[in-house]
């Protein structure tokens, strides 16, 4: 199976991709003030590359549930001038967190390779024919709800028969919009709209995704259903990605990028004993 992420072909099975997060916002690299140090934030992703991290997620607008949504202008001042000075720096496929289809057209002119869009669960259009037209790669995300709602007692009747349904319809209708499979990667979208029970229940039955012949994405990093204080959560974010790469996850998305790709590497090396 090949993943196209614009002029990159990943080929899959693969040892699972790290993809390294990047978040471009205030609380992350300010100068102090309101501005956002580009130059800090293009050194710390290019860390990151260092560390082992494949893809390299650069967002600027904070998902967190409740968090208010940022304007176009302002997300585009806050990713733009880094993914430029990342793509002068570095081969690394680049991937942008986004929800805006004029985001992810620019940032896509400026080097990035892959669309992350956690609003999948949304008809896009626009979104769908950014990718088509630039050959990016593009993350379809399930979400369930909006980043303010989405946490109010989320529902299924059968989590990952939902999932089933979702990736299904919206595989038909990508291609249908003339985004081909090749440039898909699948996300079941650990947090957003489940309850614990839902994202250990996903994960536990993630194996069931891989007959869409898709790269599975997975991100539990440092999420709150691992529990406890959110910098004490890297021992469970570890487990979480060695779980995935065990039942078929292609790409986890991290933010401890050495500790996850040492972890990673060593479980592939006994599993290829
Ligand atoms: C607060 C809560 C802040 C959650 C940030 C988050 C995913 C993603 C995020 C994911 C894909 C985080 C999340 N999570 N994109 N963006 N899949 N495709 O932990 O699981 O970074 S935001």
């Amino acid at each position: 199976m090949n993943w196209q992420t614009g002029d990159f072909t990943w080929q899959f099975p693969r040892p699972t991709l790290v993809m390294g997060i990047v978040n471009v916002t205030p609380d992350s690299f300010s100068d102090g003030g309101k501005f956002i140090d580009a130059e800090a934030a293009a050194a710390h992703a290019l860390q990151l590359a260092a560390e082992g991290a494949e893809l390299l997620d650069i967002g600027g607008e904070s998902t967190r549930p409740g968090a208010p949504p940022v304007d176009e202008a302002e997300e585009l001042r806050r990713v733009i001038p880094v993914i430029e000075k990342l793509a002068g720096q570095t081969d690394t496929v680049i991937s942008i967190d986004t929800q805006k289809p004029a985001v992810a057209q620019a940032a896509t002119a400026a080097g990035a390779r892959v669309i992350n869009d956690i609003a999948a669960h949304r008809v896009d259009v626009a979104m769908w024919r950014v990718a088509a037209q630039t050959g990016a790669g593009y993350i379809a995300m399930h979400m369930q709800g909006t980043p303010q709602t989405m946490q109010n007692a989320p529902e299924y009747d059968d989590v990952i028969a939902t999932m089933e349904a979702f990736f299904a319809e919206r595989l038909e209708a990508m291609a249908a919009a003339g985004l081909p499979a090749e440039q898909v990667a699948l996300d079941p979208g650990i947090g957003f709209g489940k309850t614990t029970g839902h994202n250990l229940a996903l994960l536990a039955g993630l194996a069931r995704f891989t007959r869409f012949q898709r790269p599975l994405m997975v991100g539990a990093s440092r999420k709150s259903f691992l529990g406890g204080k959110v910098t004490e959560r890297l021992g469970s974010s570890i487990a979480c990605a060695c779980r995935a790469a065990a039942d078929g996850a292609g790409i986890v998305r991290v933010h401890d990028v050495r500790e996850t790709a040492q972890a990673l590497r060593a479980w592939e090396a006994i599993d290829q004993a």
